[in-house]
């Protein structure tokens, strides 16, 4: 009793630690409070995995939590054999011209045929910048000096370039009189040219504003990516994470510096242990899950000896099923062998969801040591499950079947198979 109270006491802290790091890198509040709470509801509820400490724990959720309001890391793909436009939104010095020049370099990296078209023709130099920018990568670039209205150019652009690139990405002003403005011209640019995406830049240093600024263009021009620039400093980009928010899409790149090469693929890992101040939570999240296929491997050896339990029996099905490969297994448990058909399928995983209710119902010391389940406990069991004494009984058969059956060669290539099932089951659980 004791040692829990003070547990829960220490998670407490660990988490309100973790709360102060965020709302230092200008995480919205908010924000921090909502991720915070479920944080500590999850540290709460799981142990720690053997050999990582509570703290190391309670960053891995943390990550986990953030991983998955940041949208995990999938980067942005881009199809070659279709012409893709992209519009880049952003308040004026946020970065988009520097941009515009880094993903034009990246995607011809990655061969790519990239034309940039320059639709900023309010602020005077705006067409030189880029320009310059990209005669240094060999970029092709299309300006008309005689036409103002950037929407008229944006598409003059796209209709140059259609046809001989599969990349069109379009700069585009910041620099208004008012931002109304701005945000008209962005809205007809958006509707001139139908871009696949209107990335959004985001200046990492910001902070709070990025919140509304990000929702003000979302409004206008539904955003598709963001794209975090001068996260070369100190800043610790948190209030990209209020851009996410406000748009709901994801970060795909982060502008690490003023050169063309300076540009990096997002990673939640990198971008979260920055925002922690912990350097990359790589190395942390690896451990994570070399523990947790331990824990595995532990649980795989006692079945192998013949000691399973109907935690084991429950938990690999549960994996398996998540997997998608239940027939495969089942193809070769006794008794639901042969020829499987949707329908035996559906039973299958129906069978599954009462075993579930049925183990559930039984002491720690049944799921344990299933040989004590005598004809009292059995009727015990399927009176709390709600099922029949049947259905208890044939679960216990099925169980000691796959229990000897562990034992076999056949067994063997089960076990093989529920561990390539239940294997890289990662960080996101
Ligand atoms: N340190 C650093 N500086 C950057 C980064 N990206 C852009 N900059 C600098 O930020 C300043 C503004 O960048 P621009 O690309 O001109 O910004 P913009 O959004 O096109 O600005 P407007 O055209 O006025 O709307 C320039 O001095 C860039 O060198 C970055 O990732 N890191
Ligand atoms: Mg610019």
């Amino acid at each position: 009793m004791g040692s829990s109270v003070v547990d829960e006491a220490a998670i407490k802290e660990f988490v309100r630690d973790l709360q102060r790091a965020l709302i230092q890198a200008d995480v919205n509040v908010k924000l921090v409070l909502t991720v915070a709470e479920k944080v500590q509801e999850r540290a709460l509820e799981e142990k720690p995995l053997g050999g990582m400490t509570r703290k190391d724990q309670i960053v891995k959720i943390l990550y986990e939590e953030l991983d998955k309001m940041l949208g995990g890391e999938m980067g942005l793909k881009l199809d070659k054999g279709k012409t893709t436009v992209i519009v880049m939104l952003g308040v004026q010095g946020s970065g988009k011209t520097t941009s515009v020049a880094k993903l034009a370099r990246l995607y011809t990296k990655r061969g790519f045929r990239v034309g940039v078209v320059a639709a900023d023709t309010f602020r005077p130099g705006a067409v030189t910048q880029l320009k310059t920018l990209c005669e240094r990568i060999g970029v092709d670039v299309f300006s008309d000096d005689r036409e103002d209205d950037s929407a008229r150019v944006a598409q003059a652009g796209k209709r140059f370039f259609e046809g001989s690139k599969n990349l069109i990405i379009v700069d585009t002003a910041g620099r208004h009189k008012e931002e109304k403005g701005l945000l008209d011209e962005m809205r007809s640019i958006v509707a001139k040219v139908q871009p696949d995406v209107n990335l959004l830049i985001v200046d990492g240093t910001i902070g709070q504003q990025c919140f509304n600024q990000a929702l003000a263009f979302h409004k206008t021009s539904p955003v598709g990516g963001i794209l975090v620039t001068k996260l070369d400093g100190a800043a610790k980009g948190g209030g990209a994470l209020a851009a996410v928010a406000a748009t709901g899409s994801r970060i795909y790149f982060i502008g690490t510096g003023e050169r063309v090469d300076d540009l990096e693929e997002f990673s939640s890992t990198r971008f979260v242990g920055r925002l922690l101040n912990m350097g990359d939570l790589k190395s942390l999240l690896d451990m994570a899950k070399e523990l947790e296929t331990e824990v595995d491997e532990k649980r795989m050896q006692r079945m192998m000896s013949g000691k399973l339990t109907m935690d084991d029996f429950l938990l690999q099905f549960e994996q398996v099923n998540k997997m998608g490969s239940l027939k495969k297994i089942l193809d070769m448990i006794p008794g639901v062998s042969g020829s499987m058909k949707a329908e035996d399928l559906e039973k299958a995983e129906r069978d599954m969801k009462n075993w579930k209710s049925i183990i559930q119902s039984m002491e720690r010391k049944e799921r344990e040591t299933p040989e004590i389940l005598n004809a009292s406990r059995v009727r015990r069991v399927a009176r709390g499950s709600g099922h029949s004494e049947k259905e208890v009984r044939d679960l216990i058969v099925k169980f000691k079947q796959t229990k000897s059956l562990m034992k076999t060669s056949k067994g063997r290539e089960f076990r093989q198979l529920l561990r390539r099932a239940g294997g890289g089951h990662g960080a996101s659980g």
